[in-house]
């Protein structure tokens, strides 16, 4: 970082690299937003990070300026060869040095044409992924084309109005409308020119039934700021893009630039939830984003419970213990099982807790009975050694009995009372040691065995 605050050019601090994540033919490639979640440890954070994204004109120094705000590496367009359009499809990175962890968007420009209804343009589907995942999207936006009619940011403002329309139940976002190549004219006649203007293009953007009444102030929060020219006044430039980058310090705490966020996706779902809104958007649907979400809590959740049985199975703990049981009844055998169980349900717990509180449930729910399916046969042979205790036991000391004269019956009677008060107390202390786990009632139940007659025991 220099001394404006701002850093440099190509993330020098070498964080992150930008990743290609959509190609220019408009293909996502899941695997490298995987690979940059696991290289950036997106996926430990879980409510806590920010989805930041970009659109303008092409050639308006966008990749130029996420790179001097961000500190990341996106391709910028080479001055000295000429204008050319340099960003295809969309680029992913993290910003370097930002709490909470920032994921950076830098999208393929705008041509500045109307498209009227054809919603299959790059640009709108590019729109709407940027509306639906980031909690603050920057417009990138020429100073002159302030207040001009046939200005390139109309197009693109009306663009981004009417995919919002697509979005069922959106999310707040923070619209930052950064005016690139300021003049002398003061930030608060731009920003009210600009407003004004906005105002205009959200009233005369046809809305469904359902948003006829919404207001602008319904779906965005609408900020703005103006930054110097690059080309002409470099230092002025960085020292402004160094204050710009104080606001996503905490962006997402109370007062911050996204604080208003919501319908958050839990980090370790971002790559899954990016991929599924981008194909939905391919196939020109409409997004329903509430149940988008409950659609990634099943999958992430699902996966989670898969991972912690997988990890169950080959716990040493669990493999010595399973070893252990098959030569006789192993010392604190419930309390070592249950204290297995429980690291593997906790695990899943803590993975899980951002998630859809229903599906969270459901999903422990099915991961507590497949390791209940796996432990009861282990635990069937622990009562078979309890039953093989008591019987031996009832076998010695009726011998016992017999020999000192005792009658038959009697002695079988007080036999059998002290072996099965032996088996009893064995099931009880093994009960008494997994009761705490809370999965006491759903064991009995595989086992077959009714709970009440367990509990008088104990
Ligand atoms: N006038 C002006 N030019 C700039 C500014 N910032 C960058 N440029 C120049 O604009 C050109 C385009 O920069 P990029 O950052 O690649 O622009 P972009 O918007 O990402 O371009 P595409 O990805 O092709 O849409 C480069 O030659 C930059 O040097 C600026 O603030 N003002
Ligand atoms: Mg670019």
């Amino acid at each position: 970082m220099d001394a404006t605050g701002a850093v440099g050019v190509g993330g020098r601090d070498g964080e992150c690299h930008a990743a290609q994540v959509v190609g220019a033919d408009g293909e996502m490639d899941a695997a490298a937003i995987e690979r940059f979640a696991a290289a950036a440890g997106l996926q430990g954070r879980g409510l806590s990070y920010a989805v930041v994204s970009i659109l303008g004109p092409q050639g308006s120094g966008k990749s130029t300026l996420l790179n001097h705000l961000f500190g990341t590496s996106f391709r910028e367009m080479d001055a000295l060869k000429g204008r050319h359009q340099t960003t295809k499809g969309i680029w992913i990175a993290k910003a370097a040095g930002i709490e909470p962890f920032t994921v950076v968007l830098d999208l393929e420009g705008t041509d500045g044409r109307e498209r009227g209804q054809d919603d299959t343009a790059f640009e709108k589907q590019s729109a709407l992924f940027a509306l639906a995942v980031s909690d603050i999207v920057m417009i990138n936006l020429w100073c002159h084309d302030i207040g001009r009619e046939h200005a390139a940011n109309r197009p693109l403002l009306r663009t981004v109005f009417q995919v919002l329309m697509r979005l069922f139940s959106p999310r707040k976002t923070t619209l930052l409308l950064v005016i690139r190549d300021k003049t002398k004219t003061p930030l608060e006649y731009l920003t009210q020119a600009l407003k004004e203007d906005i105002q205009k293009i959200w009233d005369s953007v046809q809305k469904p039934e359902a948003y006829k009444e919404a207001a602008l102030s319904d779906f965005f929060d609408v900020e703005a700021t103006a930054l110097s020219s690059y080309e002409e006044k470099e230092e002025l430039f960085k020292e402004q893009v160094g204050q710009l980058r104080q606001r996503f310090y905490h962006s997402i705490a109370p007062g911050g630039l996204a604080a208003d966020r919501r319908g958050v996706i839990p980090a370790s779902g971002f790559s899954l939830s990016a991929l599924q809104i981008w194909e939905v958007i391919r196939e020109n649907k409409d997004l329903n984003l509430p149940a988008h979400e409950v659609m990634v809590a099943t999958v992430r959740c699902e996966e989670i419970a898969n991972e912690n049985l997988k990890q169950f199975l080959s716990d040493k703990g669990w493999l010595d213990l399973n070893a252990a049981v098959e030569s006789g009844l192993p010392p604190s055998f419930g309390m070592r099982l249950s204290a297995i169980l429980d690291s593997y349900l906790s695990e899943y717990d803590m993975e899980t807790m951002y998630f859809d509180e229903g599906v969270r449930a459901a999903k422990r729910q099915q991961l507590e009975s497949s390791m209940l399916d796996h432990a009861y046969p282990v635990i069937e042979r622990v009562m078979e050694h309890l039953h093989l205790v008591a019987l031996d036991k009832f076998k010695g000391d009726l011998e016992q009995s017999l020999r000192h004269t005792e009658g038959f019956a009697e002695s079988v009677r007080r036999c059998s009372q002290t072996s099965m008060a032996e088996f009893d107390a064995g099931m009880t202390a093994f009960f008494m040691q997994i009761q705490q786990l809370n999965m006491c009632s759903g064991m009995l139940q595989k086992l077959g065995i009714n709970c009440k007659s367990i509990y008088k025991l104990m």
